[in-house]
């Protein structure tokens, strides 16, 4: 299906023809060239984490110019008023699609009606959105965030059986991500969860992390200097993991599956395997970013006059010291 994108740009084509001097004369063979592409408009989150920098990078790696695509793309820096912003420009470009990344899950019904009116067809990645009228995208691509939670908290359970803690005290410090980011709002439920199951399960704190190194360096030093004990730091990404870690060996406090504290953690980035490989991180849980190609299935599908399935949820498992190596970790794509 040729969006209204195609039709910018054969105009923008033949303007080229009319502008004297600086205009272009474009040759048969780039006209015929520029109407193949298939312009997509994304608009990514931020570039907070790890993970983030590779959810971008396979929306660039897929939708190149050889593969028949015109892709722009824009830096909300985690703000959703860069995002409602960018997805406005994508429609007075008439791209062909729209992508995004919604920060949080509310807000987005106004600009996505705007984007119905215009015949974008639009494609939410990783976080959830909350529309009152789910006609307004076409489809989602992204993690169970719940059963990701559940999988750490199943984890957690069985090794304070093995360590003999399973009637002990666990003091349990919670690490949020970004507030209402659906990544947030399913691990933060599956521990909840945790926390309803189990009465020797404490929690002694919840901080914002915000998904970054800096602000939970800076969170968990306060708790540490303020005395508070912890036995378990839930933080919702490895970034996130990697701050507490500074902020614990500041304090000359070890931390993996034999030390003091257990750090468990999601997203399962190479930086991430690597902490874990080493026991500082205890438990990573596997949030797949690499949603290009099924955005690239979802627009073909499209292309094709076809209805994709709604949600594509990605492949996830988890990692421990025990089932990593560098072979491995070097081998993975993020
Ligand atoms: C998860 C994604 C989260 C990651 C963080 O799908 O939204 O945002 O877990 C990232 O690393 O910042």
């Amino acid at each position: 299906m040729k969006g209204l994108g195609t039709r910018r740009k054969l105009l923008a084509l033949y303007l080229g023809l009319a502008l004297p001097f600086g205009g272009c004369i474009a040759s048969h063979e780039d006209e015929q060239e520029n109407k193949d592409m298939i312009v997509v408009g994304f608009s990514e989150v931020g570039a907070e984490s790890d993970w983030r920098v590779a959810n971008t990078e396979s929306m660039r790696n897929t939708f190149t110019e050889e593969a028949g695509y015109e892709l722009m793309f824009h830096d909300a820096k985690q703000k959703q008023d860069n995002q409602i912003t960018a997805i406005r420009n994508y429609i007075l470009q008439e791209v062909d699609y729209i992508v995004f990344a919604p920060i949080v899950e509310t807000g987005w019904d106004e600009v996505l009606e705007e984007a119905r009116e215009a015949q974008i067809p639009v494609i939410v990645v990783d976080r959830m959105i909350s529309v009152c009228d789910q006609s307004l995208y076409t489809a989602w691509v992204g993690s169970d965030f719940r059963a990701e939670g559940d999988a750490a908290v199943k984890w957690l359970d069985e090794k304070l059986i093995e360590q003999g803690r399973d009637q002990e005290e666990i003091r349990i410090v919670h690490v949020l991500g970004t507030e209402g980011a659906s990544a947030q709002l399913g691990r933060t439920a599956g521990l909840e969860a945790g926390l309803k199951a189990h009465s020797n399960w404490k929690l002694t704190a919840r901080v914002m992390g915000e998904f970054t190194q800096a602000k939970t360096y800076e969170v968990i030093l306060d708790l540490l200097d303020q005395g508070t004990e912890m036995d378990v730091i839930y933080c919702e990404n490895d970034n996130s993991a990697f701050g507490a870690i500074q902020a614990l060996e500041e304090k000359g406090i070890c931390c993996g599956p034999e030390g003091d504290v257990l750090i468990i953690s999601f997203d399962a980035t190479r930086a991430g395997l690597t902490y874990c490989m080493e026991g500082k991180i205890a438990l990573d849980v596997e949030c797949n970013p690499l949603h290009g190609p099924r955005v690239k299935s979802i627009i073909e599908q499209l292309e094709e006059g076809k209805s994709p399935e709604k949600q594509w949820f990605v492949p996830e498992t988890y990692f421990t010291r025990e089932n990593l190596n560098q072979e491995l970790i070097d081998s993975r794509e993020y």
